[in-house]
């Protein structure tokens, strides 16, 4: 087949998700064509069957807002048509799914047809677009795409709580590409950051406040007055400072690491022996998942998809939002007696395989097959 994937580009963990999906797409003899406004975190280098395709908008002086959607649409238009696909398949509703509906349309009108799947991340659901100023497009767009999927149960029930429509959503949950084992700990990156009896606690996010960082610092305190060790914090984004803040008028910056934004967040999760997901909303939790691919426990919030990736009790524990107390207590199980951080790290790394790529991919191929043979 030859798919387009319509994504941002960045950290986020829908970009993340897109990206993958096309890179595996690719290396199974799909040809897949990225089409957004900059290279993909995640793309890598040059390879076989991965064309991208990049939407550049002049800043022309009569724009106060520059008209990405348009320039969008019409990029698509170009690729569906000239490279001769199959099929569009966009990620997060805003504003990929309008842009292509209207290409969609504008083919139709040149006697070309192309179906276009929609998959909703979350915040395209949960707080952006069910915001008046894009509801009733993202409701029309829904209602118009050829399939739609939701990376969560939970998200689904949230898109049908907050939008009129009554279609079909399949969902796909997000994948990781499982390590055969738990990856070693590179004792020598592990000893820069803490001491061998400090335990590396982590957190990556954008730091926005869905992720409610200030959390994150309060969970580590506790811990780290009951046992001592370091806090890790990979990304970046508006509530940064915040946590900057906290940190010092705890009087534990000396224990808390800002690394800033990474473009590859393994090596961080191979030294770390506990994730913190704190989130008020999340429709799944990839930055938990992955953790749990490296081996590595998680400690978060009981909302949204969260609980049907991480495993209370066996791949880490779960609390209500904003409970920091229950947050720390249960970190303390897992990390203060040797043999059940080895246990609750054997564990996350387990579970982590129900979401493998070798489950996932063939979902959103079967989805890709039905909506062609239905056209
Ligand atoms: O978490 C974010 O703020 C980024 C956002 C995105 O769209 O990239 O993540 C969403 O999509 C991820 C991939 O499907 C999910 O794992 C995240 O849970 C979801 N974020 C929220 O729902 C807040």
């Amino acid at each position: 087949m030859k798919i387009g994937i319509v994504l941002y580009p960045t950290f986020g963990g829908s970009g993340v998700v897109a990206t993958e999906l096309g890179k595996a797409l690719a290396l199974k003899g799909h040809q897949i064509h990225f089409i957004t406004y900059s290279q993909p975190v995640r793309l890598g280098s040059f390879r076989e069957n991965i064309f991208y395709h990049e939407v550049s908008v002049s800043d022309y002086p009569l724009f106060d807002f520059q008209p990405y959607e348009t320039v969008l649409t019409s990029k698509i238009v170009d690729v569906v048509k000239y490279e001769k696909l199959d099929l569009l398949h966009v990620h997060y509703a805003i504003p990929h799914a309008s842009a292509a509906f209207m290409a969609k349309e504008i083919l139709k009108s040149q006697g070309i047809k192309i179906p276009f799947i929609t998959t909703l991340h979350g915040t395209d659901i949960t707080l952006v677009g069910k915001d008046p100023s894009f509801e009733p497009v993202i409701t029309f767009c829904l209602n118009q795409s050829d399939a739609i999927t939701t990376v969560s149960e939970s998200l689904k029930q949230d898109t049908y709580k907050h939008f009129e429509t009554n279609r079909e959503i399949h969902v796909i949950p997000n994948f990781i590409i499982p390590f055969d084992e738990i990856p070693k700990v590179d004792a020598v990156k592990r000893a820069v950051y803490a001491n061998e009896s400090e335990p590396i606690i982590c957190h990556i996010s954008n730091f926005r406040p869905v992720k409610r960082v200030e959390d994150v610092v309060s969970v580590f305190a506790k811990i780290n007055a009951q046992k001592p060790s370091k806090l890790l914090l990979a990304g970046d984004g508006p509530d940064r400072v915040l946590a900057e803040r906290m940190a010092r008028d705890l009087g534990i910056c000396n224990r808390v690491i800002f690394v800033g934004k990474v473009r590859d967040t393994s090596p961080v999760l191979q030294i770390s022996d506990l994730f913190l997901l704190t989130s008020e909303t999340e429709s799944f939790g990839l930055a938990a998942l992955e953790a749990m691919a490296s081996g590595v426990p998680v400690i978060s919030s009981n909302t949204g998809g969260i609980p049907e990736v991480n495993k209370n009790g066996f791949s880490g524990y779960l609390s209500n939002v904003g409970d920091v107390d229950d947050m720390a207590k249960n970190a303390l199980r897992i990390i203060s007696f040797e043999s059940t951080l080895a246990l609750f790290k054997k564990q996350a790394w387990e579970h982590s395989k129900h979401f493998s790529l070798e489950n996932i991919l063939p979902m959103y191929e079967s989805l890709y097959e039905e909506v062609l043979n239905s056209i």
